[in-house]
Protein backbone atom coordinates (compact mmCIF):
# COMPACT_ATOMS: atom_id res chain seq x y z
CA UNK A 1 0.00 0.00 0.00
CA UNK A 2 2.58 2.43 1.18
CA UNK A 3 4.71 1.68 -1.80
CA UNK A 4 1.68 2.09 -4.32
CA UNK A 5 1.29 5.31 -2.82
CA UNK A 6 4.75 6.62 -3.74
CA UNK A 7 4.66 5.55 -6.66
CA UNK A 8 1.38 7.44 -7.31
CA UNK A 9 2.89 10.13 -5.96
CA UNK A 10 6.14 10.08 -7.66
CA UNK A 11 4.22 9.37 -11.15
CA UNK A 12 2.12 12.85 -10.48
CA UNK A 13 5.55 14.54 -9.62
CA UNK A 14 6.84 13.26 -13.18
CA UNK A 15 3.57 14.57 -14.62
CA UNK A 16 3.06 17.55 -13.17
CA UNK A 17 7.56 18.71 -14.43
CA UNK A 18 7.32 17.06 -17.80
CA UNK A 19 3.98 18.57 -18.82
CA UNK A 20 2.10 21.46 -19.73
CA UNK A 21 1.54 22.08 -15.88
CA UNK A 22 4.63 23.53 -14.60
CA UNK A 23 4.61 24.34 -10.64
CA UNK A 24 4.12 28.13 -11.21
CA UNK A 25 2.78 28.15 -15.02
CA UNK A 26 -0.28 26.57 -16.43
CA UNK A 27 -0.83 26.64 -20.10
CA UNK A 28 -4.28 25.58 -21.57
CA UNK A 29 -6.57 25.38 -24.79
CA UNK A 30 -3.53 25.34 -27.31
CA UNK A 31 -4.34 24.93 -30.72
CA UNK A 32 -4.11 25.72 -34.08
CA UNK A 33 -5.51 24.78 -37.19
CA UNK A 34 -4.44 23.08 -40.61
CA UNK A 35 -2.16 24.82 -42.99
CA UNK A 36 -3.42 25.34 -46.71
CA UNK A 37 -1.96 24.42 -49.54
CA UNK A 38 1.73 26.62 -49.87
CA UNK A 39 0.93 28.33 -46.40
CA UNK A 40 4.05 28.82 -43.80
CA UNK A 41 3.10 30.77 -41.63
CA UNK A 42 -0.32 29.97 -38.68
CA UNK A 43 -1.48 31.79 -34.98
CA UNK A 44 -1.85 29.23 -32.39
CA UNK A 45 -4.38 30.11 -29.60
CA UNK A 46 -4.05 28.86 -25.61
CA UNK A 47 -4.16 30.32 -22.28
CA UNK A 48 -1.45 30.50 -19.53
CA UNK A 49 -1.77 30.83 -15.99
CA UNK A 50 0.93 32.04 -13.77
CA UNK A 51 0.33 32.12 -10.22
CA UNK A 52 2.78 34.85 -9.72
CA UNK A 53 3.33 38.25 -11.53
CA UNK A 54 4.59 36.82 -15.08
CA UNK A 55 5.47 37.54 -18.67
CA UNK A 56 5.53 35.63 -21.74
CA UNK A 57 8.82 36.47 -23.23
CA UNK A 58 9.07 34.08 -26.44
CA UNK A 59 8.18 30.45 -27.96
CA UNK A 60 9.75 28.51 -29.61
CA UNK A 61 8.94 25.10 -31.77
CA UNK A 62 10.83 22.87 -34.19
CA UNK A 63 8.29 22.84 -36.80
CA UNK A 64 9.20 26.51 -37.97
CA UNK A 65 11.92 28.96 -37.54
CA UNK A 66 10.56 31.06 -35.23
CA UNK A 67 7.71 32.21 -33.14
CA UNK A 68 6.55 35.80 -32.65
CA UNK A 69 4.17 36.91 -30.29
CA UNK A 70 1.66 39.26 -32.13
CA UNK A 71 -1.33 41.71 -30.84
CA UNK A 72 -4.06 42.80 -33.12
CA UNK A 73 -5.10 46.50 -32.80
CA UNK A 74 -7.58 48.78 -34.54
CA UNK A 75 -5.79 51.71 -36.21
CA UNK A 76 -8.11 54.29 -38.86
CA UNK A 77 -10.77 51.66 -38.71
CA UNK A 78 -8.67 48.79 -40.05
CA UNK A 79 -7.19 45.78 -37.89
CA UNK A 80 -3.65 45.77 -37.90
CA UNK A 81 -1.38 43.52 -35.70
CA UNK A 82 2.72 43.80 -34.76
CA UNK A 83 4.78 41.53 -33.25
CA UNK A 84 5.47 42.63 -29.42
CA UNK A 85 8.08 42.14 -27.01
CA UNK A 86 6.12 40.13 -24.60
CA UNK A 87 2.88 39.52 -22.53
CA UNK A 88 1.65 40.28 -19.68
CA UNK A 89 0.36 37.39 -17.39
CA UNK A 90 -1.03 39.03 -14.23
CA UNK A 91 -0.63 36.67 -10.87
CA UNK A 92 -3.55 34.20 -10.91
CA UNK A 93 -5.43 35.60 -13.34
CA UNK A 94 -6.07 33.06 -16.85
CA UNK A 95 -4.81 34.85 -19.73
CA UNK A 96 -6.62 34.04 -23.03
CA UNK A 97 -4.42 35.40 -25.94
CA UNK A 98 -7.26 35.53 -28.24
CA UNK A 99 -9.51 37.50 -26.05
CA UNK A 100 -6.62 39.72 -25.24
CA UNK A 101 -5.93 40.44 -29.00
CA UNK A 102 -2.82 38.37 -29.02
CA UNK A 103 -1.47 34.97 -30.28
CA UNK A 104 1.33 32.89 -31.30
CA UNK A 105 2.68 33.44 -34.69
CA UNK A 106 4.52 30.04 -36.30
CA UNK A 107 6.90 31.61 -39.35
CA UNK A 108 8.39 30.09 -41.89
CA UNK A 109 7.10 25.78 -41.39
CA UNK A 110 9.23 23.57 -42.39
CA UNK A 111 6.53 21.25 -43.04
CA UNK A 112 2.51 21.53 -43.56
CA UNK A 113 0.66 21.24 -40.38
CA UNK A 114 -1.94 18.22 -40.51
CA UNK A 115 -5.30 18.15 -38.59
CA UNK A 116 -4.36 15.67 -35.54
CA UNK A 117 -0.83 17.21 -35.50
CA UNK A 118 0.68 18.08 -31.70
CA UNK A 119 2.63 20.84 -32.31
CA UNK A 120 5.72 21.02 -29.38
CA UNK A 121 5.74 24.37 -28.01
CA UNK A 122 8.28 25.83 -25.21
CA UNK A 123 7.30 28.86 -23.85
CA UNK A 124 9.97 31.37 -22.09
CA UNK A 125 8.13 32.83 -19.11
CA UNK A 126 10.17 35.50 -16.64
CA UNK A 127 8.26 36.13 -12.67
CA UNK A 128 8.53 39.61 -11.71
CA UNK A 129 11.84 38.49 -9.44
CA UNK A 130 13.87 37.94 -13.43
CA UNK A 131 13.68 34.26 -12.97
CA UNK A 132 13.40 32.48 -15.82
CA UNK A 133 11.59 29.34 -16.45
CA UNK A 134 10.94 27.13 -19.64
CA UNK A 135 7.24 25.65 -19.98
CA UNK A 136 6.55 23.07 -22.61
CA UNK A 137 3.17 22.68 -24.14
CA UNK A 138 1.68 21.30 -27.01
CA UNK A 139 -0.90 22.89 -29.39
CA UNK A 140 -3.52 20.23 -31.17
CA UNK A 141 -3.66 20.73 -34.92
CA UNK A 142 -7.43 21.27 -35.68
CA UNK A 143 -9.10 20.50 -38.94
CA UNK A 144 -8.39 23.31 -41.86
CA UNK A 145 -12.71 24.31 -41.93
CA UNK A 146 -12.93 24.03 -38.17
CA UNK A 147 -15.90 26.47 -37.26
CA UNK A 148 -14.63 27.60 -34.41
CA UNK A 149 -12.03 30.29 -35.79
CA UNK A 150 -8.78 30.83 -34.23
CA UNK A 151 -6.90 34.46 -34.90
CA UNK A 152 -6.93 35.79 -38.33
CA UNK A 153 -3.95 33.92 -40.11
CA UNK A 154 -4.75 35.06 -43.14
CA UNK A 155 -3.67 38.73 -42.32
CA UNK A 156 -0.15 37.64 -41.54
CA UNK A 157 0.03 35.68 -45.32
CA UNK A 158 3.29 37.14 -47.02
CU1 LIG B 1 -0.18 37.71 -36.21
Amino acid sequence: MHKLRLFYWLLAVLLASSNAFGDDILVEGAWSRATAPGQDVMSVDLSITSNQSAKLMGVLSDVCSRVELHHMFHENGMMKMREVESIELPAGESVDLRKNGYHLMLMGLKAPLKSGDKIPLTLTIKFADNRVKKVSAFAEVKPLKSTDRPSQEHEHMR
